[in-house]
């Protein structure tokens, strides 16, 4: 075939690939993030600007992945994608306020954002957007992860507009939201944490996911003015552990759904979004999130759910599990009732107890750090920080292992209380 044909070819198949609209198209848009260096078992995080389309159009998919040099995508053995977080700056968020609208994110789970047919989340050629990163090394040497993000794009046609409604069990509550499971309950037993978001309009929700760690049973949007269940989002587990490991291992994909014709809230409407999660073992540091999207528009109160289109994967109870430290705690046994936490190591790593103690950590490091109990009676947590202090009274007997959570494979602990 000659050349010219070839291109003929080319141009009728790209004339039937177009849509009804003649001056509509929808692309795949790729944009690399520059080399993000995450030292040995580390953990790196920060904001920062990301690249946008630079024309006017609606965003109707995205993904995020860890890439290397060579643009081959990095197992999550080597840089791991711990968390991402895609906002657009000067634009306040839906739920929490401030200066900055999230509007896609992924974790462990990998939950790409693909809207239903006719929706799509405005962008316009000046916006800018943002993201924040953290990155996790499973290897002993420095390595350089770069994300790469896709953005399914339409211009030259009109979409029904999304908002993106982000709702959190810590309901706002700063850059780290976390809490704790405390676990020490009956095998099957459950621990529940929840919050509430009052409806500022109405609308119909037309996609959905979740987000949560390890240990996480479902995340359940209610809403409570309705007396309604309105989504479950489900864990899928299995699959290779990233080894070492450095953090309780999360579900590798949460379900979640999609749906043209939507679920319809109304204004003044209270959603009550649960993470619901095992506490037959502690699970610290835990999240609840659930991002979705809301075409505003007036609707029947209290009206239906539309049968949804639902990505389940295979979802299952999580798996028992308990959390080894990354290494055995040194030094001789320390009996005092404090310690300091410092750059990248605990001041006593081997510690004994009496069982009522109250225990204080003092954190005197150049960088953040934090107190994490991985495996214990009962689980508890610091957040992060660099000075000040934290205390613990340890009321029930047994081995609690600790560690930094962002700097696991250096900063480990041991308490024994008796
Ligand atoms: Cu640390």
């Amino acid at each position: 075939m000659g050349t010219f044909s070839r291109i003929l070819l080319a141009v009728s198949a790209a004339v039937l690939a177009l849509p009804s609209l003649a001056q509509a198209e929808a692309r795949t848009l790729t944009f690399t993030t520059p080399a993000i260096s995450v030292e040995p078992y580390g953990v790196a995080q920060q904001p920062m600007l990301a690249d946008s389309p630079k024309v006017d159009g609606y965003v109707v998919g995205m993904e995020a992945e860890v890439v290397d040099a060579q643009g081959r995508v990095q197992g999550r053995d080597k840089v791991m994608l711990h968390h991402i977080v895609f906002a657009k700056i000067g634009v306040p968020d839906y739920t929490c306020g401030g200066a900055a609208e999230r509007f896609f994110a992924e974790g462990e789970e990998r939950l790409a954002l693909s809207l239903p047919r006719g929706h799509g989340y405005l962008n316009r050629a000046t916006d800018r957007w943002g993201l924040l990163y953290m990155l996790m090394n499973h290897k002993p040497r420095r390595l350089s992860g770069y994300i790469r993000y896709t953005v399914r794009y339409v211009t030259g046609e009109t979409l029904t507009p999304v908002k993106p409604v982000w709702l959190d069990v810590r309901n706002c509550t700063g850059p780290d939201p976390v809490f704790d499971v405390p676990g020490g309950g009956k095998t099957f037993s459950t621990f529940t944490r929840s919050a509430n978001f009052t409806m500022p309009e109405s609308g119909r929700l037309v996609s959905g996911g979740g987000h949560l760690h390890g240990g996480g049973v479902r995340l359940e949007l209610q809403n409570a003015s309705c007396r309604m269940t309105v989504f479950a989002s489900r864990p899928t587990w299995g699959g290779p552990k990233p080894l070492p490991l450095l953090h309780e291992p999360g579900p590798t994909k949460m379900s979640s759904f999609r749906s043209t014709t939507g679920i319809p809230v109304s204004k003044g409407d209270v959603l009550r979004l649960s993470a619901i999660y095992d506490n037959s073992a502690p699970h610290t540091r835990a999240m609840g999130i659930m991002l979705l999207f809301l075409a505003p528009g007036a609707v029947e109160r209290c009206g239906a759910t539309p049968a949804l289109e639902v990505d389940l994967g295979r979802p299952s109870a999580p798996p028992p599990f308990s959390m080894p430290l990354p290494r055995s705690p040194t030094g001789k046994v320390s009996t005092a009732k404090s310690t300091w936490v410092g750059d990248f190591r605990y001041g006593a790593e081997r510690i004994l107890l009496r069982r009522g103690t109250t225990f204080t950590w003092s954190f005197r490091g150049s960088v953040q750090h934090d107190v994490t109990v991985i495996a214990g009676p009962i689980g508890f947590s610091a957040p992060w920080t660099q000075t000040g202090s934290f205390t613990h009274r340890f009321t029930k007997a047994g081995t609690y292992r600790i560690f930094c959570s962002l700097h696991p494979a250096k900063m480990v602990q041991q308490i024994t209380v008796r």
